[in-house]
């Protein structure tokens, strides 16, 4: 296989030679009911010669039919059963054939992907059995990339899309599709929500061509590819004096504009809108309120099948430290509840999975199921912007599974943020999960490698939202790695604990941000305590925390009765999240009879301690891991310990400082 200069993450079939085998002589492809011609089956057989000749050193034949195939070969069967659910699949093997059956093509490609994996992962072909349907419909990854080439929040270099306000298309393009097909994902958005310069144009003829030559490649891998969409277009490109989506002008322009993309952009999937946020434009402007918006460009975009993801994130970012009933975290539900039904049914919402902005710990967004009567897809991010920069271990399945596991109580049954995001609950078509990426142009693609698991980890986690943190970590390892068994199992047990130990040395029991302004890395307590971006802790002498409850911002009350009687007591309050919803004084006792004070000194100087064995954890795998990767992570567990200390020190310092009590473990505290 030709070595390329970018890592092949989990599908580095080279790698794996020699450490897993395959006991057939020869092995055909057969089509039973898929067309050789189309551009997934394609692919797909594509990627099965990459994987045996990687893997295994074995040519694979391709047949027309059954019977064509040489008789003594072992079978690959990709057979079509019309009567399965849209991107499913069904595997079965026995010693002669191995047989993948989907309703289409997606399917088909995803049960191949799942064969590869297992191969990987050393199993026995004709010991692979499996029957997959995906949770989600829409499982997608948003890019923050900007024409310029650089990345907003991207830690792994710059953007692959892009360079010098053009569009790069090459070989890692493809790779990197693959890489998302194979763990079916099925759209990606390539620009950044904050759609300013040049990628304003990514909607005219500068750029259709290479847009529409990325849409194929694509397609080529099932993948739909969407575009952020600057909402003040018509101003910009239309030279019209507004974007009021009553306005007629604006509606016509519209009509036109995507009657026009869609001419030029058949695959196109649709756009996704950042509106009336951090300085974008919107309908606020103009006195409309959001779904005269995401409703204008729906109805622009309906007669060619595309959807329009409209963001929530939706909130006063000039707020006055001072005023202390305003309050960032009730913005969204504020916004966005009294439409409940007023969406057509071509928009989807897209809702972050904490009502501030991807902190380590928050509670789930209360407009998650507030919403019964409009698509709602929720949105995670994987770059690490508040969780370490991928410089810092913070694996991320753990934390979204709390999420997808959430009781809502927005009904008796099928409650669950999963439930909701998947459809399930309300039987919306239109749903499912987004992650925001973070990948770079970097040669392992995430900066961080074991970063990578959470870029494998989103992927399969939205197709089946039933997967165990564990069980992803574990495949991942297996496929990115030749570990024996405990060494995996220690790989995997970093990755577990990686989440904890992060929140531990970072901002305690739900409060949140600290960190420095802007950069969104490392420690600054009071960074922005007193700026306008509606993030405070409140802390002083006598305690910390933000009181949420009918008391204070009322932000407990946006909940169904069961969550709210938990979180406006803080008796109740699940102690994870004290802060984000109390102001509690220092001396308080929390359930284990600790202080609060002393639970913070406790946590941070325990969770500097544990970052520091898992570094000690990854040492001992040396002798296992390429050099390079090795070093390279290495490097990062010496940030990370740097980090950690400064988090350590810095926070339990200053409320040493403010509340005067010491640590009683007389441990040093500055
Ligand atoms: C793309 C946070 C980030 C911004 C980001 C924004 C968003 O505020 O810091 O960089 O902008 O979220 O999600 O739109």
């Amino acid at each position: 296989m030709n070595k390329t200069t970018w890592s092949q993450l989990w599908l580095d079939y080279g790698k794996k030679k020699g450490h897993v085998s395959c006991d057939k002589e020869s092995i055909a492809v057969v089509l039973d009911g898929f067309s050789a011609e189309n551009r997934v089956i394609k692919s797909l057989k594509s990627e099965l010669e990459k994987a045996f000749d990687g893997l295994f050193d074995k040519k694979i034949a391709f047949a027309d039919d059954a019977k064509s195939a040489e008789e003594k070969a072992y079978r690959i069967t990709i057979a079509k059963n019309d009567s399965m659910a849209a991107e499913s699949y069904k595997i079965e093997a026995d010693s002669k054939t191995i047989k993948v059956v989907a309703s289409c093509e997606n399917g088909a490609l995803y049960g191949v992907f799942h064969v590869i994996r297992e191969l990987m992962r050393g199993t026995a072909i004709d010991a692979i059995k499996a029957e997959c349907k995906p949770s989600n419909p829409l499982r997608m990854m948003n890019h923050w990339d900007n024409m310029d080439g650089s990345i907003e929040r991207g830690y792994s270099g710059e953007s692959f899309f892009y360079e010098n306000n053009d569009i790069v298309i090459s070989d890692r393009t493809r790779d990197y599709v693959r890489f998302m097909a194979s763990v079916a994902v099925n759209g990606i958005v390539i620009n950044n929500v904050n759609v300013k310069d040049a990628a304003s144009y990514l909607i005219t003829d500068r750029f259709f061509d290479k847009v529409r030559e990325l849409t194929e490649i694509f397609a080529d891998y099932g993948i739909k590819l969407y575009l952020s969409l600057n909402f003040a277009s018509p101003i910009e490109l239309g030279n019209l004096p507004v974007c009021d989506p009553l306005d007629k002008d604006v509606i016509k322009w519209w009509d036109d504009k995507f009657a026009e993309v869609y001419k030029k952009l058949p695959l196109l999937g649709g756009f996704l809108v950042k509106a009336d946020s951090e300085g974008r434009p919107g309908p606020f402007t103009y006195g409309r309120n959001q779904a005269d918006g995401a409703n204008m460009l729906g109805k622009a975009i309906a007669p060619y099948g595309g959807i329009i993801i409209w963001r929530c994130f939706v909130y006063n970012c000039t707020q006055d430290w001072r005023d202390r009933k305003t309050d960032r975290a009730r913005a969204g539900y504020d916004y966005f509840k009294e439409l409940d039904g007023k969406f057509l049914d071509n928009v989807i919402l897209q809702i972050k999975n904490g009502p501030m902005d991807f902190q380590i710990r928050e509670p789930i967004s209360p407009l998650i199921g507030g919403l019964t009567k409009t698509n709602q897809m929720l949105e995670v991010q994987i770059a690490q912007e508040y969780t370490g920069h991928q410089i810092d271990l913070c694996y991320l399945m753990p934390m979204f599974k709390e999420v997808l596991n959430f009781k809502t109580y927005c009904q008796k049954d099928n409650d669950t943020v999963a439930d909701i995001v998947s459809g399930r609950s309300f039987g919306n078509k239109l749903a499912g999960m987004a992650a925001v990426i973070n990948t770079g142009d970097n040669a392992n693609w995430t900066g961080n490698y074991l970063a990578a698991a959470n870029l494998y980890g989103f992927g399969r986690l939205a197709y089946d939202t039933e997967l165990s943190s564990e069980e992803i970590a574990k495949e991942w390892a297996e496929m990115s790695f030749n570990l024996e068994g405990e060494e995996t199992n220690k790989l995997v047990s970093m990755l577990m604990n990686s989440r904890e130990i992060y929140e531990k040395y970072t901002s305690p029991l739900g409060i949140g941000w600290m960190v420095t302004p802007h950069e969104h890395y490392g420690p600054s307590i009071d960074g922005y305590e007193y700026s306008r971006w509606g993030t405070y802790h409140r802390a002083d002498h006598l305690g910390i925390g933000v009181d949420r409850t009918d008391k204070g911002t009322g932000y407990a009350q946006q909940y169904y009765p069961e969550n709210t009687e938990n979180y406006n007591d803080p008796d109740k309050c699940p102690e994870e999240l004290l802060l984000f919803f109390h102001h509690i004084a220092y001396d308080r006792k929390l359930k284990d009879g600790r202080t609060l004070i002393q639970y913070i000194y406790d946590s941070h100087f325990e969770g500097e301690a544990e970052a520091e064995k898992l570094f000690e954890t990854w040492k001992g795998l040396e002798a296992h891991v390429e050099p390079e990767v090795f070093a390279s992570v290495c490097h990062r567990f010496e940030m990370q310990i740097a980090n950690a200390k400064e988090w350590r020190d810095q926070v339990n310092s200053y409320f040493y400082r403010k509340s005067g009590i010491p640590d009683e473990k007389g441990r040093e505290i500055y």
